[in-house]
């Protein structure tokens, strides 16, 4: 059976440390059309405040799923699709490719079927989760191209994840990526915050994530991009 993020185009990335836009409601973001809602952020994420946006996001029937940056829960997992477990591959802090899901393996009893890990390239040197990560940002277009392929043929990842998180990134280094890539599922997200972004992005990627402008600019511009990808796969 194809994993439910195969049919993913457009995902909304909640960060459950920032507000929503002025006169926004957590509902109304599964009304955009969007295909899922991912939960996460690299500061402040909780237990408790992700369990605030899963209350919030009780009667969506889009999959809701959850990117911790703590010890997930079985408590938890009722209230939401599945946990997608980042691991960051040019993370220099080992805590974030194998540490801290080390330690939650020893501490937590978790359903295994409902935990899927992705595959991150961490590709801002500006960003937070650059910052948290030590990730060695400083790739060419063959280092990244070559990470992705270490995922998917050494590591069996079905998801491969280009975190430019904040800014735009290279179009031509995110087609030669899914260029390498057999059958995981490429994930772009960074920067997007209007049609023409997203139309551009979705040309070069499987699925298309928006976090910063949900949060900045609101579900209406989130709207927008959701216009651009659907676009781009139909003209593709
Ligand atoms: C962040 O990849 C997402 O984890 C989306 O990036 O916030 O820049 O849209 P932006």
């Amino acid at each position: 059976m194809a994993a439910v993020w195969a049919q993913w185009d457009h995902v909304t990335k909640v960060d459950p440390d920032k507000p929503l836009h002025d006169g926004d409601i957590y509902a109304d973001i599964a009304d955009t059309g969007t295909d899922a809602i991912i939960i996460g952020g690299t500061t402040n994420v909780t237990q408790s405040n992700v369990q605030s946006v899963l209350d919030a996001l009780a009667s969506t029937k889009i999959p809701v799923f959850v990117e911790p940056t703590y010890c997930p829960s079985p408590s938890q997992i009722e209230a939401l699709s599945g946990y997608l477990l980042p691991i960051v591959l040019n993370a220099d802090d080992p805590l974030w490719i194998t540490g801290a899901h080390h330690e939650w393996v020893r501490s937590s009893n978790l359903d295994w079927e409902s935990v899927h890990p992705e595959a991150y390239i961490v590709l801002n040197p500006e960003s937070s989760v650059a910052t948290l990560t030590q990730a060695d940002c400083t790739l060419e277009a063959d280092d990244v191209v070559a990470y992705a392929e270490l995922a998917e043929q050494i590591l069996g990842q079905q998801i491969v994840y280009l975190e430019y998180s904040g800014m735009l990134g290279d179009p031509t280094v995110i087609a030669a990526v899914r260029d390498t890539l057999s059958s995981a599922q490429l994930f772009y997200g960074g920067g997007i915050h209007d049609y023409e972004s997203a139309y551009r992005m979705a040309n070069v990627t499987d699925t298309v994530i928006v976090g910063d402008v949900l949060h900045e600019a609101g579900i209406g511009t989130v709207e927008e991009t959701i216009r651009g990808v659907r676009d781009a796969k139909h003209d593709s």
